[in-house]
């Protein structure tokens, strides 16, 4: 994924001591709440049909570099997420030269859909397992704590994102509409943040049919797939370009939604659904006289040509079934040539509320960077008077020249002294 202004390094095996993040280019003196982050962290862990891992590990940030009473430095941000089931593994996941007599024996057949056989001939290995450490679902760790941060900064923006699991298997809410996140009923979003549900699906009815489904799968030795939504509001219009394609907002959200383990495809706004129709039963009309251009509907899922376009962001995301199956596939032994079943082991079942939380930090990543790209600015300050500034450009009728003069004439005094000197930067 190419971010045009933070930088992401993650690192770190599921079983290893621990992992660790490196994220770059924040502006200075962002609040960073550290309870936010752990929120965050404990959000990804929490879902029906995870496997028995997840009771071992209570996952939390320690910061090593960034931070100063509570603020960005405008240094590069760092931090550990420790590994609790390192305790059960520091022999076979030893980081110490270690003779192969001592050595576990290696994992040699390949679970189909997993990283596994690609990964040992790349890496040209007799043990999978230096291949499916780093496959792990664990690596959405650093990320879901890395997006935390951008979080933070897109509240500070006024922008808020959320996530639903709108299908599991072939159950899907709301019977399956065109636009779910508006059949979210009111209040699920906080709710869900304080005491999620099994599955994270906002309709209840769908939700039982779909714990169904789960227990079906685990009965059958099974996995299940699934799709969840995630959505951002409050974007300012505008961010992303219309000019190049690697600038194009859709490109960053969708590279950072493809880059989750087990995703296999992302559609913004309708999608693929837009296949089927007419025109003018996809774009989104604009509202009459409406004080901020507001969508009769957001069909278009917040962006038009590249860019926000005011309206909430929002992708859907289509997460296949987990690799390791408790009844496996056919496969091939790598050291022998037999065909033989798969590798077995320890997973989970269903993923999906738990990548749900793992997009949410992606589209906040993918959101964050290009906000800041556009929008410039060294200091949080300056970056929340440049969006102040671009909203105010945003609201009412327009004249020839644009409607700067008018948006600056509208901020308060002190704001407008500063969105001058941004200005070069809001690109
Ligand atoms: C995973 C297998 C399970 C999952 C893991 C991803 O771990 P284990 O092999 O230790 O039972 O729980 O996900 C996590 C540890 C996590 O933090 O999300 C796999 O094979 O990808």
């Amino acid at each position: 994924m190419t971010l045009r202004r933070l930088r992401l390094l993650t690192a770190g095996e599921s079983h290893g001591p621990g992992l660790s993040g490196i994220l770059d280019g924040l502006p200075a003196d962002l609040r960073v709440s550290t309870a936010g982050v752990d929120e965050e962290l404990a959000r990804r862990q929490h879902g029906y049909g995870s496997g028995r891992r997840m009771q071992i590990e209570r996952d939390r940030v320690l910061w090593t570099a960034g931070l100063r009473f509570g603020r960005t430095l405008g240094s590069p941000l760092a931090f550990s997420i420790p590994n609790r089931d390192w305790d059960n593994w520091t022999e076979r996941m030893s980081v110490e030269p270690t003779p192969e007599s001592e050595r576990p024996r290696p994992i040699t057949l390949a679970r189909p859909g997993h990283a596994d056989l690609a990964g040992a001939i790349k890496y040209d290995t007799g043990d999978i397992r230096n291949v499916l450490e780093r496959a792990s679902a664990r690596s959405t760790a650093p990320r879901v704590a890395a997006g935390a941060v951008c979080r933070q900064l897109l509240e500070a923006c006024g922008v808020r994102i959320w996530s639903f699991v709108d299908q599991l298997g072939p159950v899907q809410a709301f019977g399956g509409v065109d636009e779910p996140a508006a059949h979210v009923p009111a209040g699920w979003i906080e709710a869900d943040r304080h005491e999620p549900t099994p599955l994270r699906c906002p309709d209840p009815e769908a939700e039982a049919a779909m714990i169904a489904e789960v227990d079906a799968a685990i009965e059958a030795g099974d996995s299940v797939g699934g799709s969840f939504v995630v959505v951002a509001e409050g974007m300012p219009v505008g961010i992303g370009s219309n000019a190049e394609w690697d600038m194009r907002i859709d490109a960053a959200v969708a590279a950072a939604l493809m880059g989750i383990q087990a995703v296999k495809g992302v559609e913004i706004g309708v999608g693929f659904g837009a296949v089927s129709k007419r025109g003018s039963a996809v774009h989104d009309e604009v509202e009459p006289g409406g004080p901020s251009w507001e969508r009769k509907t957001n069909r278009a899922g917040g962006t038009e040509g590249g860019m926000t376009n005011g309206a909430a962001v929002v992708a859907r995301v289509a997460v296949k079934p987990v690799a390791t199956l408790r009844k496996p596939l056919d496969s091939v032994d790598l050291a022998s040539g037999e065909v033989r079943r798969a590798h077995i082991e320890r997973s989970d079942v269903a993923i999906i509320p738990r990548a749900a939380v793992v997009g949410e930090a992606m589209l906040a990543i993918a959101l964050a960077d290009a906000l800041l790209a556009d929008m410039g600015g060294d200091t949080i300050g300056d970056v929340e008077t440049a969006v102040r500034r671009r909203r105010a450009r945003s609201e009412g009728p327009r004249g020839a020249d644009g409607g700067d003069r008018g948006a600056l004439a509208s901020l308060p005094d002190n704001a407008a002294e500063e969105a001058t000197v941004v200005e070069g930067s809001d690109a």
